[in-house]
């Protein structure tokens, strides 16, 4: 496959599937982010005895699970497809179908429980919340379900490389690889806690749980997770964005570098979600907060990567001074603003994110509203609006259809839609957060008290930007059923070429040899959780029985 052979049709089949539960779960769990802000800012109480805390764990659920995971596979499927130079192999796009339909009866099951009020436990599950046993059946499958389809990312794969021995692969398909490892090597954690924990003592057959062990193997999960988003929405702007733009790409070798950092360094880092925690001890915190400060590294890489492709590109247009290649920029082009909003609004999510990271300043922000603030930019914002501007280009591309002039200027409106919503209420997050209002909470004022009182003009805020949020994700359900039914034609599926053609020769070939990376990896994890993990299971401290909170 090249860039002007269409996809077959069966393999855009399975990507569209995908793309289109991810947009499925945006919708519903749009709804309830809309009434979650509007609860907030007291504004109403809901109807029919559903609580605060079920809305918000299939918010958190469907958007921070069900729509990036499908979103991501889909995406990855593409990129392989892409750029392996072939159609997928039956065996690859068996296990692709296979491990969607495993997901979606694992995310059906998981959602039917949410909504009749039995897995109220949001979407972190900590124990000792217990949710019907079932809910976590349903979550295994959703792992497992992803693992299938991982296996056939892998299945390609390793089918290019016999193919093209001593050459290296694919940098689309290289990153695919490299997100699909992390994903899985962090799916362990998760998994063990789920299966070895979780299920024995929600069905009853243990009594009790360590508290502290599923909170620490959630985490070594729940941090991996978030690069699992970014990384999908780092492809496009290394390797895709060039291509939009009319430029070419900085350095494969450095992209490719940046990617194993982040599968090296973005593990033994759960601590960080857990610095306000008894029961670790400080050392083994400030190790894993240095190894946090590691894995900013690759996005510092990234983002001079992105000035110097803009800069060269601009340059070559004849651009003058320090910023004016901005102007040569195709501002008008939906597949490269919407990402570059995303990329924009990640100077602040980054920053937010190396506050979060320092202890002292932690002890201030932990569970407050700053916290939803930063993860708004970041997986809601950037990675959203990326994901956003490759639909409108991928669906087209795997349905044989054209992105139409309207429908391109119907994504810039969305795009400005989600922005100005988004800096309303991110904006109102962070500053209520400072102020010191709690994440997760319904409306109270704690009967009057000055402070929460405060709160309110800012929580009132976050309703009016939830509000024109929601109207950005109703935008964006039309614009995909209008993509869907767009007059027929050829899209191309853009990548980037390297700025030297010779570049692609000069990647080492170590960042392929997977044996030594996985091994650093193994390594670091065990250096960064052993120690402390014997610590927890030494405690002496029983563990808890099941409570329900709801
Ligand atoms: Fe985070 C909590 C620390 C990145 C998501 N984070 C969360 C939670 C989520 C989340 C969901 O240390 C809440 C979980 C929960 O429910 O409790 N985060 C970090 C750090 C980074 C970071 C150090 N987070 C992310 C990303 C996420 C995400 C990415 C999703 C996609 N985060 C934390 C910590 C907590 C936390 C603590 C726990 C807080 C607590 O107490 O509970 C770093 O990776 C950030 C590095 C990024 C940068 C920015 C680089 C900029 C780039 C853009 C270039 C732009 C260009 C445009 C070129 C340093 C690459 C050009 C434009 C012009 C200006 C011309
Ligand atoms: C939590 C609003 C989109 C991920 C929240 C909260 C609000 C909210 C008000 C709850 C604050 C609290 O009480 O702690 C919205 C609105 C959206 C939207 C109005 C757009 C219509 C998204 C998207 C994502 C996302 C696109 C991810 C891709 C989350 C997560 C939580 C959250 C992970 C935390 C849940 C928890 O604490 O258990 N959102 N959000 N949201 N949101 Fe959103
Ligand atoms: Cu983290």
């Amino acid at each position: 496959m090249n860039e002007t052979t269409p996809f077959r049709k069966a393999d855009g089949s399975l990507v569209i599937a995908f793309l289109l539960v991810a947009y499925g779960a945006l919708l519903i769990g749009g709804i309830a982010g809309l009434l979650q802000s509007l609860v907030r800012a007291g504004t109403i109480t809901l109807p029919f005895g559903i609580g605060y805390y079920q809305l918000l764990t299939a918010h958190g659920v469907l958007m921070a699970l069900v729509f990036t995971t499908y979103f991501i596979i889909g995406f990855l499927y593409s990129a392989v497809v892409r750029t392996t130079g072939r159609h997928l192999l039956t065996g690859a796009l068996r296990l692709g179908w296979v491990g969607f339909g495993v997901m979606t009866i694992g995310t059906v099951i998981a959602t039917v429980f949410i909504l009749l009020n039995q897995a109220t436990v949001l979407y972190t599950f900590y124990a000792p919340m217990k949710a019907s046993p079932w809910f976590y059946v349903a979550l295994v499958h959703v792992v497992v379900g992803s693992w299938i389809c991982g296996l056939g990312l892998f299945l390609q794969y390793g089918y290019y490389r016999k193919h093209h021995p001593g050459k290296p692969s694919p940098l689309l398909t290289f990153m695919a690889v490299v997100t699909m490892a992390l994903w899985i090597i962090a799916t362990l954690g998760v998994a063990a806690a789920v299966l070895i924990q979780f299920i024995p003592w929600s069905f009853g057959w243990v009594e009790t749980i360590n508290v502290m062990v599923s909170r620490t193997l959630f985490w070594y999960f729940g941090h991996p997770l978030v690069y699992f988003w970014l990384l999908p929405a780092y492809m496009c702007w290394y390797a895709i964005i060039p291509k939009i733009i009319g430029g070419k790409l900085f350095s494969d070798a450095l992209a490719r570098l940046s990617f194993l950092m982040f599968l090296i360094f973005s593990i033994p880092v759960g601590f960080h979600h857990q610095l306000m925690e008894p029961g670790i001890s400080p050392t083994w915190k400030y190790i894993q907060v240095v190894l946090t400060f590691m894995v900013i590294i690759p996005s510092l890489m990234t983002a001079f990567s992105l000035f110097a492709t803009f800069e060269r590109y601009g340059r070559s247009r004849g651009a003058k001074g320090m910023f004016g290649w901005w102007k040569t920029l195709p501002w008008k082009d939906v597949r490269f603003f919407a990402p570059f909003m995303g990329m924009l609004i990640f100077i602040p999510a980054g920053a937010g994110g190396v506050i979060n990271a320092s202890n002292q300043l932690n002890a201030t922000v932990h569970n407050t509203l700053f916290i939803t603030g930063h993860f708004h930019l970041t997986v809601a914002t950037s990675v959203a609006l990326t994901f956003f501007g490759i639909t409108y280009w991928l669906v087209p591309a795997m349905t044989g259809r054209v992105l139409t002039p309207r429908l391109n200027k119907l994504g810039i409106a969305q795009t400005w839609v989600w922005v100005a919503g988004m800096t309303i209420m991110s904006g109102a997050m962070h500053i209520v957060g400072l102020m010191g209002a709690p994440r997760r909470t319904a409306y109270t004022t704690y009967g009057g008290h000055a402070d929460a009182t405060s709160w309110v003009p800012y929580q009132v805020a976050m309703a009016v930007g939830g509000t024109i949020l929601f109207v950005a994700v109703v935008m964006m359900t039309v614009n995909i059923v209008m993509l869907l039914r767009a007059p027929r034609g050829f899209t191309e599926y853009p990548v980037a070429e390297e700025a030297e053609a010779a570049d692609a020769e000069r990647v080492p070939a170590v960042f392929e040899r997977w044996s030594v990376w996985i091994a650093v990896v193994v390594a670091l994890i065990l250096f960064a959780y052993t120690a402390p993990m014997v610590e927890m299971l030494n405690t002496g401290v029983p563990g808890s029985p099941p409570f329900r909170t709801w």
